[in-house]
């Protein structure tokens, strides 16, 4: 399993590059990021928050847990509406809040073996997709909270992890 990096950590300010190698290794880490984002468990996981700073995101929003979808190198080409979803974070444990994102997306992007497609994303897989991109350039969604509600998280998670740290 991939250790996942936790607020306030500098690293997930990094901004991802984009992949230009589609290689056995980029596989291994995206099986490798799957079974860290199952067992965790979570609905999406970006390669920042495992601290690859690469343009790479995997996510899975299925009830049964069996449509997993690679995104590689993800752009938005269009966006529509707008919708609230009561959103938490692998790498913010513990602390959910109300965001604003467009209600339906279109995205294209490259599969693992570098092929490109596109997809028109609605409802929880738009949250997930635009969650998880936002993550990619060093964004969290406790940065569209105020300033005064997010060192509100950053206390409560430094008082979790007092509780019980991590080992
Ligand atoms: O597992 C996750 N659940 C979730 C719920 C609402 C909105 C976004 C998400 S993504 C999150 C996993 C994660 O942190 N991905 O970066
Ligand atoms: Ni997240």
């Amino acid at each position: 399993m991939l250790k996942i990096l936790e607020f306030p950590d500098p690293r997930l300010r990094i901004k991802a590059e984009p992949v230009r190698v589609f290689d056995a290794a980029l596989g291994e880490l995206i099986d490798a990021m799957f079974a860290t984002m199952y067992a965790a468990p979570g609905i999406g996981l970006a390669a920042t928050q495992v601290d690859v700073h690469k343009r790479l995101l995997v996510l899975d929003v299925s009830e049964e847990k069996n449509r997993p979808l690679t995104l590689i190198n993800p752009t938005i080409l269009a966006r529509e509406g707008a919708q609230v979803y009561q959103e938490g974070c692998l790498s913010v444990p513990g602390i959910f809040a109300e965001v604003e994102r467009a209600e339906r997306i279109v995205v294209e992007a490259q599969d693992r073996h570098g092929a490109p497609f596109r997809l028109e994303a609605d409802g929880l897989l738009a949250v997930c997709i635009q969650h998880e991109m936002d993550h990619l350039v060093g964004r969290l969604f406790v940065d569209y909270l105020s300033p005064l509600k997010r060192e509100l998280v950053r206390k409560k998670l430094e008082k979790q992890r007092r509780a019980a740290p991590a080992a």
